[in-house]
């Protein structure tokens, strides 16, 4: 989504991760977490970590900027994407991995982590969508890469049953309406 918010056609490799492509010496080459996205350079270099990822991006292709353009903006722009990832997608994933027959035998699981996990995600999501009641975007009124985190964790959670009750938070309904309309959502 961020690449495509570019207008940048990178070429896709699918990876089948219920096949375990992932794990294969090939793709442990790569990354050895056996972990997607990476990015390989024509060079040979492999580059993972989403953040890693995007912020190489924006470097080569600065415009339209998804971080900012000053020191200031730049900073909070970090400062909301940090909070998307760490203190939303960070739960809901948790939600999911200790609770999801996928990872069964593939990770230590705790139910009982899933359940707080599931907690304190709708926690945070009643804060966000508190802060969203008077800003358009996350980070502000610009759309950023904050909000490319939220989404994709808000999409990725209603895809395994860790839905975001967009009834109740109507404010995230707003502001997930609108983003839902940019093209990068379906590139
Ligand atoms: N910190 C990494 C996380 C990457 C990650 O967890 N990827 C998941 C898919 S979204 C994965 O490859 N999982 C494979 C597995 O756990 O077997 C990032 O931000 O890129």
């Amino acid at each position: 989504m961020f690449a495509a918010e570019k207008g940048l056609n990178l070429p896709l490799v699918p990876v089948d991760l219920g096949k375990g492509e992932n794990l294969t010496s090939e793709f442990l080459a790569r990354n050895p977490l056996g972990h997607v996205p990476v990015l390989e350079l024509d060079d040979g270099t492999c580059i993972s970590e989403s953040l890693a990822i995007c912020e190489y991006l924006e470097d080569l292709h600065p415009d339209p900027s998804l971080i900012g353009t000053t020191a200031k903006e730049r900073a909070l722009t970090r400062m909301w994407d940090r909070r998307m990832e760490l203190e939303v997608m960070y739960y809901v994933l948790g939600a999911f991995l200790h609770s999801s027959a996928f990872f069964q035998g593939r990770r230590v699981q705790v139910p009982a982590y899933a359940d707080a996990c599931r907690e304190v995600a709708a926690e945070r999501l009643a804060w966000i969508d508190a802060t969203l009641a008077d800003r358009r975007y996350v980070a502000g009124e610009r759309f950023s890469i904050a909000d490319i985190t939220l989404y994709c964790t808000l999409e990725f959670g209603n895809k395994v049953g860790e839905k975001c009750d967009t009834d109740t938070l109507r404010h995230i309904a707003r502001w997930h309406e609108g983003v839902s309309e940019r093209p990068s959502t379906s590139a």
